[in-house]
């Protein structure tokens, strides 16, 4: 689809003059666009045409990022810090002051400044970047962590309920509108054998065991920028920050951050969970998080890792047999082969589960 890029970031406050527009990124969601500015004193920006399909209520997401936006800069501005507006993202204003513009057709964008030298990584080659990372989400948390989570809006409902979901499954199993349960049943009958085992976070928090917190939701490796030299820089894709469980954000960061092959790796036989980067990953998140995470949410930081995996690999799944209508797809058997590559990782942290759970008690207590 050709966009006039031009006349749309015409509508919002950015510094300089559009020079140029291209597509960037990797990401499963948005349409992304690099969009450069001629001055060299001048920002460069990044526009998104928001998925107004995944997000039904595009007000209220951008107010969500506003909140948490302005919330994380006013802590970052008092640190005095010289990266300091590397350390968020931060979104311009139309000329109508809103956070959003909409087109003609119906289109939502929305414009954040360019975060310069940055990049991102789908697979973690080393222990030091796996505890950049932790530490990089544990700070989010911790930035959050005084925000009451009712300040924000659900902007995708029920997105981590397992109970929803698996209930989705088995709706789409039943509809089978293009007949692929048939392409699927391996993969159908490992979602069904472990489906009680994996209700017991949502189980926990609906005992008040656990505390409703602000969350990011999609704390995939690749959703923070690193800088040059591997450092982290900033915590992207806000659209899912919304009240949710420890447990989705460190679980998240795990099947990503741990995974030796990508998300969808042909060869299974290279998917499997690599322990050194679980360890130096859980190390850096707690050491930033351990001053508020209670006794419970702990003990089930482990047990989160095979959660979000199961979780993941089921929505993948589902889309599959639904028809893909949900990720941007490559080729026709693309969701399966994603799901298969989480069911292996799941298989993975199985066998390693009493060492994770051993290396989380002992960070946590040293
Ligand atoms: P999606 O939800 O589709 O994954 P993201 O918001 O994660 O979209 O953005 C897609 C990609 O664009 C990211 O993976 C990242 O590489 C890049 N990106 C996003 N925001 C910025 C930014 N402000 N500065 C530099 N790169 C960014
Ligand atoms: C999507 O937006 P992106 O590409 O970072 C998805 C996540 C999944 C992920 C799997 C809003 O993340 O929930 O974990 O794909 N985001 C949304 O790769 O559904
Ligand atoms: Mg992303």
């Amino acid at each position: 689809m050709k966009y006039n890029l031009t006349s749309i970031v015409k509508n919002f406050k950015i510094e300089g003059n559009f020079l140029d527009g291209r597509a960037y990124g990797s990401g499963h969601i948005h349409d992304t666009f690099l969009i450069r500015t001629a001055e060299d004193t001048s920002n460069n920006y990044l526009l998104q045409r928001i998925n107004h399909h995944v997000f039904r209520n595009i007000p209220q997401l951008m107010r969500n990022i506003e909140i948490v936006t302005k919330h994380i800069q006013k802590k970052i501005t008092k640190s005095l810090d010289s990266k300091a507006t590397m350390e968020c993202l931060t979104f311009i204003p139309t000329n109508y002051e809103k956070y959003y513009y909409k087109d003609s057709s119906n289109n939502y964008w929305r414009v954040s400044i360019f975060i310069e030298n940055s990049r991102s990584y789908d697979i973690v080659d080393c222990p030091e970047k796996a505890y950049a990372g932790g530490k990089a989400f544990g700070k989010f948390q911790a930035f959050l962590a005084d925000l009451p989570a009712d300040s924000l809006y659900e902007t995708i409902p029920d997105f981590h309920n397992i109970e929803k979901r698996l209930e989705t499954f088995y709706e789409t199993l039943k509809a089978d509108p293009l007949q692929r349960v048939r392409e699927a049943q391996r993969e159908i009958e490992s979602v069904i054998a472990r489906a009680e085992e994996m209700k017991s976070i949502i189980r926990l928090g609906r005992e008040g065991k656990i505390p409703e917190r602000v969350t990011h939701n999609d704390t995939k490796f690749n959703n923070i920028l690193f800088d040059r030299e591997d450092n982290p820089l900033c915590v992207i894709d806000l659209d899912t920050v919304m009240p949710g469980y420890i447990h989705y954000d460190f679980g998240d960061a795990i099947r990503t951050s741990t995974n030796s092959s990508s998300e969808d790796e042909k060869d299974l036989s290279k998917v499997s969970m690599d322990i050194k980067l679980f360890q130096a990953f859980s190390r850096g998140f707690i050491e930033e998080t351990r001053k508020f995470l209670t006794k419970t949410e702990i003990a089930y930081l482990a047990f989160s890792a095979k959660l979000l995996a199961f979780m993941i690999g089921l929505r993948f799944l589902t889309d599959f047999i639904d028809g893909d209508k949900y990720y941007k797809i490559r080729h026709k058997y693309h969701n399966r082969q994603r799901a298969r590559v989480q069911f292996k990782l799941l298989e993975s942290m199985d066998e390693q589960y009493t060492e994770m759970q051993a290396i989380i008690k002992k960070i946590a207590e040293s």
